[in-house]
């Protein structure tokens, strides 16, 4: 285990863990609950396949053990370049899932060589990321239903290998750290959060900036300059902000991406924007969510005296596509310009 720990660390994995490889129970009932009352509002992801995402043993036949790795994402703040700028989510400043699973599959290719079967997985459908995570020790499940480490927080992206190798396995779950602290549920801008580890994702922004289709009227204003992502729930977590700790350095500044130009993006070509924005999940790999969801920012922060504003609104107002129009109508109105 040692061993293998060590494989990770160059690539700025900070805490590793087992869990023996059965079936998450209770996550595959919470699925299970989570689709029977609504509150998957459409996503797929593990909720497609519940069985499967919730069994290691259908990811790799006969697997004995899942290691779990985790890799901080916290960055140095970055102030708004000014202008009309969006925010994005500080998991998606860069990506950090690359460095992720290149350390898990380093790891999966010794065990491999050693004989075993081992796959790595982040962020990927076929496994229920945190339940795995918990298990191995690694953490708790906060009340915002992220998964904070001891004394490090939940500015963390989590990943693991499954594997035939029979690893040793955490001896514990990590003890609740919430205690009566309320400050997410009481803090996410949607009240999104309906019971401690229980969101619905209809009002989740994290959801409702990448669900395809026509943003709800009433969550717009609480979108507020979003732009992909919310971190409301964690920056409000008391032990996730004092402790989180950096990204391990070096980090190429140059393609630390905290804030979106709405208008060179509303400006820009397709083209563009996928070159510049393409990592990110987008449905279908089409532009338009992105567009539609500048449109929101741009009906929450424009300056409503800018030509360009004007403008860039009144092209919209235009667009053949319904959905563009339907948001660029809001926000013009939205920001007292004429919106016929
Ligand atoms: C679908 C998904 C989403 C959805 C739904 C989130 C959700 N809560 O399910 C949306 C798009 C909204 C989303 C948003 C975000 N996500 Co997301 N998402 C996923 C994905 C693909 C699947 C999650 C899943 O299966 N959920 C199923 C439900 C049933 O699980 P759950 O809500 O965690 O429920 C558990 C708790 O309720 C707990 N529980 C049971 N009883 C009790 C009782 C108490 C008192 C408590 C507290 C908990 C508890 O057990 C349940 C089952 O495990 C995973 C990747 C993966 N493959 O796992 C990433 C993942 C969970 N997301 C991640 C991140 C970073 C985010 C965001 C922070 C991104 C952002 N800034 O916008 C937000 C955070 C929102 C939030 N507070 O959860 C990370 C989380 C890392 C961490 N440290 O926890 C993951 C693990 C991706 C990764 N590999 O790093 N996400």
């Amino acid at each position: 285990m040692a061993a293998l720990t060590a494989l990770v660390q160059p690539f700025g994995v900070t805490h590793t863990g087992v869990a023996a490889a059965d079936v998450l129970q209770r996550a595959r009932e919470a699925l299970h609950h989570r689709i029977d009352t609504g509150l998957t509002d459409g996503m797929q992801f593990t909720f497609k396949n519940p069985e499967r995402s919730t069994d290691p043993r259908q990811a790799v036949q006969g697997a004995q053990s899942v290691f779990v790795a985790a890799r901080p994402y916290l960055l140095p703040d970055e102030p708004s370049p000014g202008g009309m700028c969006a925010r994005v989510g500080r998991y998606a400043w860069l990506d950090h899932y690359a460095p992720l699973r290149e350390a898990l599959w380093t790891v999966a290719r010794q065990l491999r060589n050693d004989g075993f079967k081992a796959v790595a997985y982040a962020d990927d459908n076929s496994i229920v990321d945190r339940e795995v995570a918990h298990r191995a020790g690694i953490g708790w499940f906060g009340k915002n239903a992220n998964l904070l480490l001891p004394g490090a927080g939940s500015w963390f992206v989590l990943g693991c290998v499954v594997t035939t190798a029979p690893l040793p396995t955490a001896a514990a779950p990590v003890d609740d750290g919430c205690g009566t602290c309320r400050r997410c549920l009481d803090g996410c801008p949607t009240g999104a959060i309906l019971e401690p580890g229980v969101i619905d994702a209809g009002r989740c922004l994290a959801w409702v900036l990448q669900k395809p289709g026509i943003i709800p009227e009433h969550l717009r204003a609480a979108v507020g300059d979003r732009i992909y992502g919310c971190d409301d729930c964690q920056s409000v977590c008391p032990p996730t902000v004092r402790l989180g700790p950096r990204v391990p350095a070096p980090v190429p500044q140059e393609a630390v991406r905290a804030w979106m130009p709405v208008l060179e993006l509303l400006e820009g070509s397709d083209h563009e924007v996928l070159h510049q924005w393409g990592r990110w999940y987008l449905a279908d790999r089409d532009p338009r969510w992105v567009r539609r969801n500048a449109l929101v920012v741009l009906g929450n922060i424009g300056d409503a005296s800018d030509a360009r504003v004007q403008r860039v609104l009144a092209d919209y107002r235009a667009h053949a596509d319904p959905v563009l129009r339907v948001h660029a109508v809001w926000a013009s109105e939205r920001l007292g310009l004429e919106a016929r």
